[in-house]
């Protein structure tokens, strides 16, 4: 049976195509420097938005029109599994990711839940035999049932500091078995909402045992996909311990674990930090620990994490700047960690959507690409740093100089000779390589 039978398969038709449901920019075979768009993009599904999501919101009931509404409980996650895997082909998606509990309905007991589990992921790796479709990363909802109010791994409550491990155990047999690239961890609810009722140094601990305890896992059962930590400063917990990139780093150095995590990055968290979606990029490559990327957009006008399809070019051409500068992603991809708009409630929207995020991405592929073939901003930075490059500055680098030195070499200087650093003027060239790139 067919869910989506008003869509084919979606094709690349080029720029002027006036087909809603064809891709305009993303072209998978082209070949961008030394690989395809698909090797570049690795553009992943997430099955929680896109699956699983009904619409609800704080105000207002689910109103998604979706093929498998009338259905409930494992014939609903079944129906789903099926769907999805329509969904990959005819959008021909490399790559998928989910959480636990969308993909199959939650037991009484772990033991049950496990058992639903189970009979899912053997349904998902029968798919994936013949599908092209790979899993990108897999993870642990510990942020939804009520158990987890005062968090997981950082929970005041050991029982549920336990009930959290049995669920990363599990999904790591998961990520095993079907193959992972990833394995993410993002903990909405590791955090605090007041200091009055916390002990912050004895979660942090803990969140640390917890961290080692699915690397010693992995190791046993021989999972060797990446870990991930997906940043977010706040929501839904006030304050979350892996507020963004560089409060990451800091944590998985104090407690030595930098060596086996690297960083899943969402622009929609990016700026909740008060950051760009290139900066937390930056942050992550320039430290060598950039790992994927959630590939969506937030809105300027509202303070919350509103998980768009992309579309900004400026934003995803930025982006693709840190990920080539990178060398690519390795084992990450840009998972679509967006949802539709409440008022695109038609399935077909689930692919208009979709096109919308690889098109623009495919964009800021191109564009970045260029700006990078053509040394534009590379060569504008050599040029402004260049005063390290001999002199006094070149001892600076090469450790020669010290305090005693330095004033030496100031103490009766009388002008300092700064230039422009033209932001204005880099804005309009990445305007123009914008406008001119197709
Ligand atoms: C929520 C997060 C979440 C993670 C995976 O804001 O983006 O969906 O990506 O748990
Ligand atoms: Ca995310
Ligand atoms: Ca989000």
């Amino acid at each position: 049976m067919a869910y989506f039978e008003n869509v084919s398969k979606i094709q690349y038709e080029g720029p002027t195509s006036k087909n809603a449901l064809a891709f305009k920019f993303y072209n998978p075979e082209e070949i961008i420097g030394d690989r395809t768009m698909e090797e570049w993009l690795r553009f992943g599904v997430a099955y929680w938005h896109t699956f699983t999501y009904d619409g609800t919101d704080p105000f207002g009931h689910g109103n998604m029109i979706r093929p498998w509404n009338h259905l409930k409980g494992m014939e609903l996650a079944k129906a789903r599994v099926e769907a999805a895997f329509e969904f990959f082909e005819k959008l021909n998606a490399p790559f998928f990711c989910f959480h636990d509990v969308d993909i199959a309905p939650e037991g009484e007991t772990l033991r049950e839940t496990n058992k639903n589990l189970d009979e899912i992921v053997d349904m998902i790796e029968d798919y994936m035999k013949t599908s092209k479709t790979k899993l990108l990363w897999n993870t642990a909802n510990m942020f939804t049932h009520p158990r987890f109010v005062h968090g997981a791994a950082t929970s005041c409550n050991a029982d549920v500091f336990a009930f959290s491990a049995a669920k990363v155990k599990k999904g790591l047999e998961v990520a095993k078995r079907l193959g992972a690239e990833n394995y993410v961890f993002w903990g909405g609810r590791e955090g605090y909402e007041s200091l009055l009722n916390t002990d912050m140094g004895l979660e942090q601990d803990n969140l640390a045992r917890f961290f080692q305890m699915a690397v010693d896992y992995a190791k046993e059962i021989g999972f060797s996909g990446q870990f991930l930590i997906e940043p977010k400063p706040k929501e839904p917990t006030k304050h979350q311990y892996d507020f963004d990139v560089a409060t990451g780093i800091a944590f998985l150095k104090k407690y030595d674990l930098d060596p086996y995590f690297k960083f899943n990055i969402e622009a929609n968290h990016a700026t909740l930090a008060g950051h760009t979606f290139e900066h937390e990029l930056r942050v992550a490559r320039i430290n060598g620990m950039l790992g994927s990327v959630d590939a969506n957009q937030g809105d300027p006008l509202l303070g919350w994490d509103t998980d768009e399809f992309p579309t900004d070019l400026n934003a995803t051409t930025l982006a693709m700047y840190e990920i080539i500068k990178n060398g690519g992603l390795g084992k990450g991809g840009l998972n679509f960690d967006a949802k539709v708009r409440r008022g695109s409630f038609e399935p077909e929207d689930l692919f208009r959507a979709h096109i919308a995020g690889m098109d623009s991405f495919a964009v800021g592929l191109k564009v970045a690409h260029k700006l990078i073939e053509d040394h534009v901003l590379d060569d504008f930075i050599a040029n402004r740093y260049r005063s390290y490059n001999e002199g006094i500055g070149k001892e600076i680098i090469q450790g020669k100089a010290d305090f005693k030195t330095l004033e030496e070499h100031v103490l009766d200087m009388k002008e300092f000779k700064n230039e422009s650093g033209r932001v204005e003027e880099l804005r309009a060239l990445v305007n123009q390589y914008l406008l001119t790139a197709f």
